[in-house]
């Protein structure tokens, strides 16, 4: 069997799939999802110390995810300077003190409650690492002509979900921080121009012990469609 060959003009390698039988199919889907069951977004953190080498792996394991024509849109910025998170932290919930008391409907604010969040986010204070993921919108080729991205919100969509489970598959925590308007991010993390920052992941420990929301989740009777 050859290694490479040459399909319509480009290097094309050898795809080396997973065997499995049927029987491990099912049991190795079933475990997954059990596994993936058991993440929770966790809002308070230890401030034990995560390796900077955790983190890289981390994000090599986001940075996998499929992209519109590989492009893979996407920066992470990995923040565990304290004065860098202080700063973070206080533009945040200036912008979340607006959002809580003007920006969001009574709905929305009811919809949250369950989830016992506010505008206090001492979280980006204390987790050892905030990882900011920005989208790449476009990108400059060698003579500076901007090249807009492809599905870029797709793209860094599915980057962060992958993120998330390396992040559970580590045994650390996070939830998905969306302080609005997020642009304070790009000033204080000094991004070029074409990046907008997309969602921020706060990473490291749970406190001990830690409570969060008793949620259900939807069965799949509700969650999907079979057509056979
Ligand atoms: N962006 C705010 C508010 C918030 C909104 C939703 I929808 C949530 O599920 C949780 C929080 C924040 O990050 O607190």
């Amino acid at each position: 069997m050859q290694k490479t060959i040459d399909y319509k003009g480009f290097d094309h390698e050898l795809y080396q799939r997973e065997h499995y039988g049927s029987e491990p199919m099912l049991e190795r889907s079933s475990a997954f999802y059990q596994w993936l069951d058991k993440r929770r977004s966790v809002r308070e953190f230890s401030d034990a110390p995560v390796a900077k080498a955790v983190i890289e792996q981390l994000i090599m394991a986001a940075s996998t995810a499929p992209s519109g024509a590989h492009k893979q849109p996407w920066t992470f910025c990995a923040v565990a300077n304290p004065a860098l998170k202080t700063k973070i932290r206080e533009a945040a919930e200036k912008e979340e003190r607006e959002t809580y008391s003007k920006r969001m409907s009574d709905r929305w604010r009811n919809d949250l409650a369950p989830l016992g969040t506010d505008a206090n986010k001492p979280f980006l204070e204390e987790a050892p690492w905030l990882i900011i993921a920005f989208k790449r919108v476009y990108e400059h080729d060698k003579q500076g002509v901007k090249h807009n991205n492809y599905y870029v919100n797709e793209s860094i969509g599915i980057a962060c979900g992958m993120l998330i489970s390396a992040i559970h598959n580590a045994g650390l925590v996070t939830l998905t921080h969306t302080p609005s308007p997020m642009n304070f991010l790009t000033q204080v993390l000094d991004r070029p121009g074409n990046e907008r920052a997309f969602l921020l992941l706060p990473v490291g420990y749970p406190k001990d012990p830690v409570y969060v929301p008793k949620l259900e989740r939807k069965p799949l009777g509700e969650v999907s469609v079979f057509y056979e």
